[in-house]
């Protein structure tokens, strides 16, 4: 039996055989039905009112040679974003003591490349390396992985590697033209393989149209098992960028794409990540109430502001919510 069918075996929740047009009736729903149904699902998998705490930092910034047309990171576009050296590793690890002791669960580098060089490697390896040893899990996010650096990476402790499909294949192309879909979902199996966990999720904003949302999630819900943290990204736009002045997201609309997660994955976490500045509190209470069960909490995502902890921790006193 595949791993796949061991675990619908034992849940008949956990579908991996969605078809596409079961996503789109689930977005189509009545919004109180969705986020019911959403809800009631939630319940049975996590405790409603505990949310996972990730904190982020950036260990290498900017100068990156991807054109993904929403980031300012890129080096193709002139952002407010310079291009800055790999951080060190005591430096590093020093911000990881900060966010364990402001209460952050898992701690989550990213740098800005296409894919790490075999030479980068053993620095980011003595990162995760410290960061696991304070009791931390660890998340990095480098790019694309080859199999003998994913298995270098699972070796030196990673928990985690984060890499967003971002969203639809159709809408893809007008996004990011320096790689393919494909190669995101080789770099998704090179990871899987390594034993490590995945953390794949896409963004909302980028002017793709609710079927693209719809196709997305059907692509995360359909692989042979579903990510572990599921990432839902509001578009932050930023200058410089070709998204800039872009058209604002219904917050209705981006509760649905929650909501929808959480009914395609039930066991995963969901993420409400980048975009939460932008968002009031009755927002993200209902982004958790259609089934968010993380966040990224620290005023900084990679390069981008993200609300005040004393904002975050007013929200979860606000809510009812207990860090876990
Ligand atoms: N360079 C690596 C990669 O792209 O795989 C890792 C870092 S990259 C910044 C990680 C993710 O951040 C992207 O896949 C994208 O989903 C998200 N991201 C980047 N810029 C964003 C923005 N302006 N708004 C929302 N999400 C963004
Ligand atoms: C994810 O899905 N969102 C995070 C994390 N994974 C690496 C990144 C958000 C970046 C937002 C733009 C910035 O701060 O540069
Ligand atoms: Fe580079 Fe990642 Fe930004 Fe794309 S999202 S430009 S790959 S840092």
């Amino acid at each position: 039996m595949t791993v796949a069918a061991r675990v619908v075996a034992s849940d008949p929740e956990l579908r991996h055989d969605w078809s596409l047009n079961e996503v789109k009736a689930l977005f189509a729903l009545p919004f109180n039905d969705l986020i019911f149904k959403a809800q009631t699902i939630h319940r049975r998998y996590f405790d409603p009112n505990a949310v996972q705490i990730s904190t982020l930092l950036s260990i290498k910034t900017g100068g990156c040679p991807e054109d993904c047309a929403y980031c300012p990171q890129s080096a193709a576009y002139d952002t407010p974003v310079k291009a800055e050296k790999m951080m060190e590793v005591q430096t590093v690890l020093a911000d990881a003591a900060k966010a364990k002791a402001a209460g952050a669960s898992r701690f989550c580098m990213g740098a800005a490349w296409r894919e790490p060089k075999d030479r980068d490697l053993p620095k980011v390896a003595a990162m995760i390396k410290g960061v696991k040893e304070m009791g931390l899990e660890t998340c990095v996010t480098l790019g694309m992985l080859k199999p003998h650096q994913a298995e270098m990476l699972k070796e030196a402790g990673l928990d985690y590697y984060n890499h967003n499909l971002d969203t639809s294949e159709a809408f893809y192309g007008e996004i990011i033209t320096t790689r393919t879909y494909q190669d995101r979902l080789d770099t998704l199996e090179n990871v899987r393989k390594a034993g490590i966990s995945v953390c794949c999720g896409g963004i909302v904003g980028l002017g793709e149209s609710e079927d693209d949302r719809a196709s997305m999630l059907h692509t995360l819900a359909t692989l042979p098992e579903h990510p572990e943290s599921v990432p839902i990204n509001l578009l932050v736009q930023v200058e410089g960028t070709p998204l800039h002045g872009g058209g604002a997201v219904d917050a209705i609309d981006f509760v649905r794409t929650i909501a929808v997660a959480r009914v395609l994955m039930p066991k995963s976490h969901v993420r409400l990540s980048a975009g939460r500045e932008d968002m009031d509190d009755a927002t993200q209470a209902l982004c958790f109430l259609a089934g968010a069960n993380s966040i990224f909490y620290g005023e900084k995502l990679l390069t981008t502001p993200n609300p005040d902890t004393s904002r975050d921790r007013a929200l979860f006193d606000r809510l009812g919510l207990k860090p876990a």
